[in-house]
């Protein structure tokens, strides 16, 4: 004769000893897997006479609902714990000290967030674009013609398209930006547009991805003294001088007509150069008058608007301002060289200065 109370007993007192879930699976498995005590007397049942059969068929099923259940309270308390454990080890501590190892910031980003502080400081917004640009946007717009050398394909990445009749490029500048700018908001316009742009060009002064920040004011009457204004607040705010020596060089651009570059003194102090004073010039950034066609393309009247333009290269900024004089180092992801020339996150540098 079975000993159901002694069996019953077994059960309560192996499962009120198990602590983790290993141990309690092992148990299910002790008493109802297919070998297991309970499992093995129901198979027993079918020797007994009728009589016994029912009592004892009775017993078990009783004692096979009191394991169940006791081993559904086990599985709840179980992971109630562990869910508590897991939490109290992953309390995170806000008043422990920063971290030493935390990342810096890329002199790329750093000095993109520079600029867009200034300009913001002097009421342009930031406006963004496609990086995979229309021919269209990116040349014919700007009034660049189809022969022009820009437009070789050694200049230019050009992108496979399904159709034939719209031939697209990685943006060689941002100025598609300013064009999808005016072909959706009426002036007055005063934007800059900061980011990546892509010329077949890889050597020691070249990288195939660089970035650019352009700026774009179109109003009533903007002209040139607005835009040499603009650029020397500029100029002084960004290199952190207020004596900083310019001149305008006449040049060509399609784009722009009058167009300029301009360059800024410096001086050289053994390894270190110096900008703003000094007998040698150096050429930092280009710029002039938004061409009358530009203006049509857009559908914007040039007889009753006018604007003024400027582009430079934000790698050529950062080497100029922090003393990096290798391009490709940009690029290596050199984590010494991040560590060096890169800047902390939690100590964003203001550039609101009295300028007046
Ligand atoms: C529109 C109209 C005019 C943007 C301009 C330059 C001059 C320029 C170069 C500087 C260094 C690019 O990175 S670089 O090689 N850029 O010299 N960019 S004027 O003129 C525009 C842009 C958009 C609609």
């Amino acid at each position: 004769m079975v000993d159901f109370t002694k069996l019953e007993q077994d059960i309560t007192n192996s499962l009120s000893k198990v602590t983790d879930l290993e141990s309690l699976n092992e148990c299910r498995i002790k008493y109802l897997g297919k070998k297991g005590e309970i499992s093995l007397l129901m198979k027993e049942l079918a020797k007994l006479s009728d009589d016994d059969r029912k009592r004892q068929a009775e017993i078990l099923n009783i004692l096979k609902n009191k394991t169940l259940s006791l081993i559904e309270e086990k599985t709840e308390e179980l992971n109630d714990r562990n869910l508590n454990e897991k939490l109290s080890s992953e309390t995170l501590d806000v008043t422990l000290p920063v971290s030493s190892s935390l990342g810096s910031i890329h002199p790329i980003t750093q000095v993109i967030e520079e600029v867009v502080t200034i300009f913001g400081d002097l009421d342009f917004y930031v406006a963004e674009g496609p990086e995979v640009e229309t021919d269209y946007n990116n040349f014919t717009a700007l009034n660049t013609s189809e022969h022009h050398p820009a437009r070789q394909m050694h200049d230019t990445f050009y992108v496979e398209t399904q159709t034939d009749n719209m031939q697209n490029v990685l943006r060689t500048h941002t100025s598609p930006v300013q064009i999808r700018s005016m072909l959706e908001h009426k002036p007055p316009i005063r934007l800059i547009a900061p980011g990546k742009t892509f010329r077949c060009d890889n050597d020691q002064t070249h990288s195939p991805m660089f970035h650019q920040v352009e700026g774009l004011v179109i109003d009533k009457d903007s002209n040139m003294s607005h835009l040499k204004g603009c650029l020397e607040i500029f100029l002084k705010t960004f290199f952190e001088t207020d004596k900083l020596k310019m001149r305008f060089r006449p040049s060509h651009f399609p784009f722009t007509e009058p167009s300029a570059e301009v360059d800024i003194g410096y001086t050289k102090k053994g390894n270190q150069l110096i900008i703003g004073e000094g007998n040698d010039w150096l050429e930092i950034l280009g710029c002039g008058m938004v061409h009358p066609k530009v203006l049509q393309n857009v559908n914007i009247d040039p007889n009753s608007f006018q604007g003024y333009a400027f582009g430079m290269g934000i790698e050529r900024l950062a080497m100029l301002k922090y003393g990096i004089s290798d391009l490709r180092t940009f690029f290596e992801c050199d984590l010494r060289w991040i560590k060096h020339y890169g800047f902390s996150p939690l100590n964003f540098p203001s550039l609101i200065r009295d300028l007046s």
